[in-house]
């Protein structure tokens, strides 16, 4: 197997985090997506939406993170991460669906507004306008024009959090009354959230994660697994982490979030 990644995505994180809990090994190939690698030729060849993960097994090639995970448990079995029962493959499907429609875009919006924006406004208007016009999907690129432009000062921004947030709310009501976002066994679901809840950490909204009180129980049960320290913290580079609390911390000043 052959995943092509970045350490800081949230979309590779998850899949990153499914192969360490069933032990896959895999050889890693880093997209560097600051230098915009994701749009080379060759990558293109591979995933026509430039972005990150791509996964290639058995002469397969795998894009979109969420099938990518539905694919690797039903490829591999061994640690099961999905449900038996129908109605609880659908209630694991239905919250992943939520945080690829919603979270995803938010968070990459509140990520450029608030981390990425500052080191492409240091770079040559040409640069980022070129690495901008690069992005396939019409919809993305305009909300990339307007974040970079504008920051967190956009109503795109305010949108963003407010879904991001909002959840936040239902997986907090979730993990009110039981310990994983399925239920009582952990499953893809409780892997496809956990990027999202780190990256209110990494950006300094720490106080978002510690009021809503079983969510943050929950953020620290998952932070405890092995899969973590793996597949996410020991890949963690050092100046990109203390760049993005940096940066939060300077939006914070301005924002008002719980
Ligand atoms: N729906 C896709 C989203 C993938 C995605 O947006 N990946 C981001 C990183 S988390 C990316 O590659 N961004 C590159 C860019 O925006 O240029 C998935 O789940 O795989």
């Amino acid at each position: 197997m052959k995943l092509y990644h970045n350490p800081m995505s949230s979309c590779s994180q998850k899949v990153r985090l499914v192969l360490a809990e069933k032990n896959l090994p895999y050889e890693s190939v880093v997209i560097d997506l600051q230098k915009g690698t994701q749009f080379s030729e060759e990558y293109l060849q591979l995933n026509p939406n430039a972005v990150v993960p791509t996964l290639t097994d058995k002469g397969s090639t795998l894009i979109e993170s969420t099938l990518i995970n539905e694919y690797l448990d039903e490829e591999y079995p061994e640690h099961r991460l999905s449900p038996d029962a129908p109605e609880q493959r659908y209630l694991m499907r239905l919250f992943c669906r939520m945080l690829d429609d919603l979270v995803h875009p938010a968070c990459a919006v509140m990520t450029y507004a608030i981390a990425a924006r500052p080191g492409l406004l240091a770079r040559p208007a040409s640069e980022r306008e070129a690495l901008i016009a690069n992005i396939p999907d019409p919809i993305r690129r305009a909300s990339r024009k307007t974040v970079i432009e504008h920051g967190t000062d956009c109503t795109l921004f305010k949108t963003s959090l407010s879904t991001y947030l909002n959840m936040m709310d239902r997986a907090e009501v979730l993990l009110a009354r039981q310990p994983f976002i399925n239920g009582d066994q952990v499953s893809l679901a409780d892997f496809a959230l956990l990027p999202y809840v780190l990256r209110l950490e990494q950006l300094a909204m720490d106080r978002a994660i510690a009021t809503r009180v079983h969510l943050s129980q929950w953020f620290g049960a998952m932070k405890a697994r092995k899969s973590f320290t793996s597949a996410i913290h020991d890949l963690l580079p050092e100046p990109a982490v203390a760049a993005f609390k940096a940066a939060g911390e300077a939006a914070l000043k301005d924002l008002d979030i719980d």
